[in-house]
This record gives structure tokens, C-alpha cells and sequence, in this order.
């Protein structure tokens, strides 16, 4: 999988070569190549941000600075060479949500394009423009505003990378985490069995294989219902069986 982002800030990127993506990077899985947008500004001041139409507070960034940016990170010919267009994120509070299922699709391509906006925003044509030429997503990482996408950029990655074959030491931890049923993962315990006065479960170290498959359902169900009823309430009939009923 190729990865670029557009940023002010590409030092703020950084930790995309650390830990977890930077083994992805150095095994080839991923390709990263961050780009400062300074880099397409004509003007001694690298201005890429002006002042909004209709008034009001902040700046808004730059059409000009953005299309030509984008024109050479993933334009007609850059898409020409790579065989097929990337998809285009552009992280906004004002997205829609980034949920599991949105990174399990970006799993699937092959080349991601990410434009950092700081400030109000992007120029409203940027992306009108950009979608002439490739599916373009605005997408929100959570009910709360941040500064820029850079930050949002790096939890979708994160997010994306982790479920790339080969990425994680055991495909089972991808294939059971949290969100993969529906449902929020149970509490877990290591050795030792007691520890600070506190027992780990006995359930867990009976051996009795259904039995721990039965609780740890069970533990899920019941911290899904006290932290997360919005996901029980939006699974679908057959997700719940009349086990799972009775918790
Ligand atoms: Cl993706 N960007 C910004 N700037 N703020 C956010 C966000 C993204 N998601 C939630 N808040």
C-alpha cells in the first residue's frame, strides 16, 4: 500500500516511522511519502491560507496552493503511472465517522492520499475539484474538534496499517478485537492469579473451553450494555442468540 499526506506540518508525521508502522515500512508492506504544502506556495511568504468569503472568524486554506499540490501528489499523470486513481481522505471535523468498517475498506486499496487542512478549512473546490478525478472521503475521527487533520491522519493509519496481512505477529488479534463482532472486548488477565488481593476470574483457568468462550460473551454483552448501548442497539437481530438474551 502506498500512503502519501499533505501537510503544513510533516514533522508532525514523524511517528508514522515508529514502532508498529515503521516494521510495515521497513518489511515493504507500506510505502509512506509525507509532503509539505509550503512546497507549492509562489509567494515569499508561503501563503497558504486567506481570509474567508462572507467574513467571520479564522482562514480558510488556499485553492491554488491545494490543486497544485494535489495535481502532483495524485494527479492525471501521477494516476497514469500508479494504474488506477488513489482514494483521497480528508480529515474534517465535519466528516462522517471513521469507524472499523472504514478502515477494513482502506485495508483494501492499494494507494491512499491524505490532505491535512488546518485553520476553518479547505476551499470548498478543492474537493469538488479532486472528485472529478477520484472517490474523495471526508471523514471525522470523533465528536471533538482538533486543530488539523494531522493527528486524525495518524489514527487512521494506525487503524488501516494494523489490519494489513502480515502487519500484526497474530491475525487473530485483528480478527477478535473490539468492533469485530459488534461488540466491546471483555476484560483480560496475565499471571499472577492473585495479585494485590485481586483473583483472576476462576472460570479462565478451568480449561473448560466453552465455558470461557460463554464468559468472556457474556463480559462483552455487559460492558457493550453499560458503555456502548448504541452498539447493541444497532445490531442486527441475529447477532444475539437466547444465551445472549438472558445476560
Ligand atoms: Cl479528522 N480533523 C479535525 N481537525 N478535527 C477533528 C477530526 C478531524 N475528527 C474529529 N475532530
Amino acid at each position: 500500500m502506498r500512503i502519501d499526506v499533505v501537510t503544513i506540518f510533516p514533522e508532525y508525521l514523524a511517528p508514522l516511522r515508529a514502532a508498529l508502522l515503521g516494521k510495515a515500512i521497513e518489511r515493504g508492506l507500506i510505502g509512506v511519502h509525507v509532503h509539505d504544502l509550503r512546497e507549492w506556495t509562489h509567494d515569499v511568504h508561503r501563503a497558504v491560507d486567506d481570509s474567508p468569503y462572507g467574513g467571520g472568524p479564522g482562514m480558510v486554506m488556499k485553492p491554488q496552493v491545494w490543486g497544485e499540490a494535489l495535481d502532483e501528489v495524485c494527479g492525471p499523470e501521477r494516476i497514469a503511472a500508479e494504474g488506477r486513481p488513489p482514494r483521497l481522505v480528508v480529515p474534517t471535523p465535519a466528516g462522517r465517522p471513521f469507524t472499523q468498517r472504514l478502515a477494513r475498506e482502506y485495508a483494501e486499496e492499494e494507494w491512499l492520499v491524505f490532505a491535512c487542512g488546518r485553520y476553518e478549512g479547505i476551499d470548498e473546490r478543492v474537493v469538488t475539484d479532486a472528485a472529478r478525478r477520484m472517490p474523495v472521503d471526508e471523514v471525522s475521527i470523533g465528536d471533538y474538534v482538533l486543530v488539523g487533520g494531522e493527528a486524525a491522519v495518524l489514527v487512521i493509519v494506525e487503524a488501516v496499517v494494523r489490519l494489513l496481512p502480515g502487519v500484526l505477529g497474530n491475525p487473530a488479534s485483528a480478527a477478535e478485537d473490539s468492533f469485530s463482532d459488534g461488540l466491546l472486548e471483555g476484560p483480560c488477565y496475565t499471571r499472577p492469579e492473585q495479585w494485590r488481593g485481586l483473583a483472576v476470574p476462576e472460570v479462565l483457568r478451568s480449561g473448560n473451553h466453552a465455558a470461557i468462550a460463554r464468559w468472556r460473551r457474556d463480559r462483552a454483552l455487559e460492558r457493550t450494555f453499560h458503555r456502548r448501548p448504541d452498539l447493541l442497539a444497532a445490531l442486527p437481530d441475529e447477532a444475539l442468540d437466547r444465551h445472549d438474551r438472558a445476560v
